[in-house]
């Protein structure tokens, strides 16, 4: 039996209110059926370094976090994490930096991660890295003579060479990702990418293995999905709380437009702002008729380029809604709150159009929620970026570039008029894809690419457990993992 041991830079612990993003839920659910160990930062700095590893137990799952430093704090997490990882990962050179101090303190950062992990390893654990903030964590945890599985998931897209090569220690980059045993995206892109990268054109085997760096490493494709039997019952569980039936009485009766997603400029949001002017000014008639709900959540706000696009979306929604509001409507209702999950799917559900449309997307949560949210009788319109890696799988949507502005205004008109057997087709397709890759299917492929362990579907899990309660045998747990 393997212990599944998670590591990702900011773990979810239970005491607090988890921080919107897909990758704690991600990894959550992963967790919460196998068990196993999630070490991580806490969330928290202090000016001393963490001499131990906090621990919490919650049922099965043992969470291990450490602190940062004010000073690592900015320069590994702020710096190199925000400020030229995610930028040039997204395609935004303009926006990327490089301090090779930041560099330095991505590799502390990395290193200390790995000397407290080590400590709580044992030789049976398969170790599953998230996303680009821990590249070299495996190269360290190697170092250190830990000699089982180790997997990385990048979360956000990778870049093509001539990108990334922007990046001085780019080739280093590679080298680390190389020291995994299984290196998972979340689209096919994504991992051609990253063959680009590679020193030599690197040659796929048919069981996806590569030679690099003088190690085997195993590439795949796992799109990261959703709970979609949670979102439908969440999503209409909660239609009768105060919230949602204040927002659907505050609508009197006009259609719904909504976008969630976190304040970050890879998610088009000054782009639909002003496809959404565009849509009001060559459809007029729309006017007074629907109201655009935008809920973005602040994120990385210590980041420049953060606090700039904060401002100017303010801006921008104080200006529309100055030239076009009514004395009862106004057009843009833009809010920068966290809501519960139960409430933003309940939202969903109450919106006939969902605008989805990020510049640049590793998956996008979101677009897969807002399908599974749907009612399937009368199910609302997906407008969705070709920059997000849910197109790949959501080919019901309304395809549209978030940089054209007059084809936003036009799926914008489409999808208001759309005819319900129309949506109901698409609804019908999208919904069969959110639920052949959801969240499940997602981890347990991984899982067993990782370390050839098995992990039922709950849905399994729970009929087995029937007949072993049938059976009157005791059940050491759900899952066989191992
Ligand atoms: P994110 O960039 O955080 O994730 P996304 O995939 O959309 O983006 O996930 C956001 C999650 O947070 C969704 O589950 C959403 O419901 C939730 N959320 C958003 N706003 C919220 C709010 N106001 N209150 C409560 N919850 C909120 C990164 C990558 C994505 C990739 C995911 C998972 O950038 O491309 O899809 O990881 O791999």
């Amino acid at each position: 039996m393997k212990r599944l041991v998670c590591v990702s830079n900011r773990i979810s612990l239970p005491r607090r209110s988890a921080p919107p993003g897909g990758l704690a839920v991600g990894v959550l659910a992963a967790l919460q059926h196998t068990g196993g160990l999630w070490f991580g930062w806490s969330g928290e700095t202090s000016e001393e370094p963490s001499a131990e590893p906090e621990l919490l137990v919650r049922g099965n799952i043992r969470f291990a976090t450490i602190d940062l430093q004010p000073a690592e704090f900015e320069a590994y997490y702020s710096g190199y994490c925000n400020s030229t990882l995610w930028p040039l990962f997204h395609y935004f050179p303009d926006r990327f930096t490089h301090d090779q101090h930041h560099y330095e303190a991505y590799h502390a950062v990395n290193a200390r991660f790995a000397r407290h992990l080590a400590k709580l390893l044992r030789d049976d654990d398969a170790v599953w890295v998230h996303d680009y903030q821990l590249i070299p964590l495996a190269a360290y945890l190697r170092q250190l003579h830990f000699q089982g599985p180790i997997g990385f998931f990048l979360h956000i897209p990778f870049p093509h060479l001539q990108v990334l090569r922007l990046l001085p220690n780019h080739a280093e980059l590679v080298r680390d990702l190389c020291q995994y045993d299984l290196v998972g995206f979340q689209t096919d892109d994504d991992l051609r990418s990253f063959l680009s990268c590679c020193e030599q054109p690197a040659v796929r085997s048919q069981d996806g293995v590569i030679e690099a760096g003088g190690r085997r490493v195993r590439l795949g494709v796992y799109p990261i999905g959703i709970d979609v039997d949670q979102v439908r019952a969440e999503a209409a569980a909660t239609q009768a709380q105060e919230t949602v039936e204040r927002l659907t009485a505050s609508l009197l009766g006009r259609k719904l437009i909504i976008g969630v997603d976190r304040l970050d400029y890879s998610k088009g949001l000054t782009e639909r702002f002003a496809a959404f002017e565009h849509f009001l000014e060559t459809f007029p008639d729309n006017k007074g008729k629907v109201t655009f709900l935008q809920i973005a959540p602040l994120s990385r706000g210590n980041v420049h380029a953060y606090s700039e696009i904060r401002e100017t979306l303010e801006r921008t929604a104080g200006r529309l809604n100055g030239r076009f509001a009514e004395a009862d409507w106004t057009p843009i209702r833009y809010l920068n709150r966290n809501c519960s999950h139960s409430t933003l799917m309940s939202f969903l559900r109450a919106a006939q159009v969902a605008l989805v449309t990020p510049v640049r997307d590793g998956m996008n949560l979101v677009a897969k929620e807002f399908v599974a949210a749907q009612n399937a009788d009368d199910p609302g319109v997906l407008i969705l970026s070709p920059m997000a890696g849910a197109a790949r799988e959501l080919g019901g949507a309304l395809q549209v570039n978030p940089y054209d502005k007059r084809g936003m205004a036009l799926a914008l008109q489409t999808a208001l008029n759309m005819p319900l057997e129309d949506r109901q087709q698409r609804h019908e397709q999208m919904l069969a894809a959110v639920r052949e890759h959801d969240i499940h299917s997602w981890y347990g492929r991984f899982v067993y690419d990782l370390s050839g362990a098995v992990i039922r579907r709950p849905t399994e899990a729970r009929a087995v457990r029937q007949i072993r309660n049938r059976r009157a045998e005791a059940t050491a747990g759900e899952f066989s993992f191992g």
